[in-house]
């Protein structure tokens, strides 16, 4: 179940870590400094983290050159075997995941991304985070139809192989649920980064801009908006500005190269990059421009945020900048004293991210990171911190910057302004406690 621990002072926090690296027994202390001092002294010869072939011929050596592994001995499978292939037998831990006592159903429900054990900024499809309303329709591609209708000159009604005739474009662009942190408003209690961040994907989509579609169909001048509507039992709908729609909204029906997987949307989906998760209709099948929300009417998905006065936000579309360190974290502890890549991924719904800086000390400090590979608007962004950690306690934390200029909030920070009631748009500044024997978990500070 639930276990929600209020946030700390920063103070409190480093002196509690303080305390339980005293607490270290004789034996563990001695160990822990032992382990230290030898990885020290490695760092000397090889910088990074390869262990030198003396240090190897202490463990087994049955599997070096010139000894032949058991695999290099026997034929392995022929081509074809596997037709569409999958992950390493070994990677199987390597999942989606969900909170059990989240929801009551799995078909309404959420699984989370393993950010922790990803590489890059992409998303492989078997792992992007799902999110159903009334699980996945299975939808015959040759039977789905596309309805653009409203206030246009001429409704169209398009099948995935007139879709697929338009010209197509494929961007890079982050998906996240506004929901992406909910559970931690009220306080630290999912001891994983899957949990705390996991609603977050990042694939190529490839399909046709809605904004040609809408131009083929002929917008009159008094539509302003669309509702986009979902094949799924829950027929999910919302409403989204037609500036918006004319802007970057993409109709898409291809992620990372491959065909939609059917918990994606599989054949169509509509995709808003930047903008919440929810808006981004799955098995997509009509479109009505209209010239007011439908938020009054049959909408069937009112995302709003409570406040601190009771009083709702609405149209709080756009996914601010946001930012987590993936190594460490609860999935992945300091195993080596020595070197250690701080990692993470950074993030904004408004474009592309400008810099990320990283805390050792809950944030009194900040280090600017390096952003590694390609730094793509309104896309995960991966950034990276070469730092040294032998046992000091760290309170990590990562700040994200993005074009516009925008600073991620602290917690406090946000609190100040939207409460503990909420449940979307959690963006703020997360932290990580490092304790002397590399254990990371999560805490929050005031
Ligand atoms: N038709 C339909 N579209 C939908 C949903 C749904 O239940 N039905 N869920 C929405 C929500 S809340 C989110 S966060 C995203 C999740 O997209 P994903 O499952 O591809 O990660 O899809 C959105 N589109
Ligand atoms: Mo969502």
């Amino acid at each position: 179940m639930s276990r929600i621990i209020r946030p700390q002072t920063t103070d409190e926090l480093l002196k509690r870590l303080a305390q339980e690296s005293e607490g270290l027994s004789g034996n563990d202390r001695r160990d822990f400094l032992r382990k230290g001092v030898t990885a020290a002294a490695g760092i000397t010869a090889a910088a990074f983290a390869g262990r030198s072939l003396a240090e190897e011929s202490g463990g087994s050596t049955s599997n070096l050159p010139p000894h032949e592994p058991s695999w290099s001995r026997q034929l392995g499978h022929g081509v074809v075997e596997h037709p569409y292939g999958s992950p390493s037998a070994f990677e199987k831990d390597v999942v989606r995941r969900t909170v059990p006592w989240l929801t009551a159903e799995s078909i309404s429900s959420i699984s989370m991304t393993p950010l922790a054990e990803l590489k890059g900024i992409i998303t492989p499809n078997g792992l992007v985070f799902e999110r159903y309303h009334a699980g996945v329709p299975i939808i015959d591609p040759d039977q789905h139809r596309l309805i653009l209708h409203g206030l246009v000159e001429r409704p169209l009604i398009f099948t995935m192989d007139d879709l697929m005739r338009y010209p197509s474009v494929s961007e890079i662009r982050f998906l996240e649920c506004p929901a992406n942190g909910g559970m931690e408003w009220k306080g630290a209690q999912m001891e994983a980064l899957q949990f705390t961040h996991g609603m977050l994907s990042c694939c190529e989509w490839t399909g046709v801009p809605l904004r040609v579609l809408l131009e083929d169909a002929g917008v009159k001048p008094e539509g302003k908006w669309i509702l986009a509507e979902g094949a799924d039992g829950a027929h999910m709908s919302r409403s989204i500005p037609i500036e918006k729609a004319l802007d970057d909204t993409l109709v898409v029906y291809a992620q990372n190269g491959e065909r939609l997987r059917p918990e994606q949307g599989y054949p169509l989906r509509l995709f808003n990059p930047g903008w919440e998760g929810n808006t981004s209709i799955k098995w997509l099948r009509r479109i009505e421009v209209g010239d007011q929300p439908w938020y009054h009417r049959e909408e069937t998905s009112k995302y709003t945020d409570l406040l601190a006065n009771g009083k709702a936000r609405k149209f709080s579309f756009v996914q601010e900048a946001n930012s987590v360190i993936t190594n460490p974290c609860p999935e992945n502890p300091i195993r080596h004293s020595g070197f250690i890549e701080i990692e993470g991924l950074a993030w904004s719904g408004r474009g592309r991210i400008k810099q990320v800086d990283v805390s050792f000390d809950g944030g009194v400090n900040w280090v600017p990171a390096k952003l590694k590979g390609m730094v793509l608007p309104k896309a995960l962004t991966r950034f990276s911190l070469e730092a040294k950690w032998h046992g000091q306690p760290w309170l990590l934390q990562a700040r994200a910057i993005d074009e516009t200029g925008y600073v991620q909030p602290t917690l406090k920070q946000l609190r100040e302004a939207r409460g503990t009631n909420s449940i979307y748009h959690k963006n703020s500044i997360h932290t990580w406690k490092v304790a002397a024997n590399g254990e990371v978990t999560n805490v929050q500070i005031t």
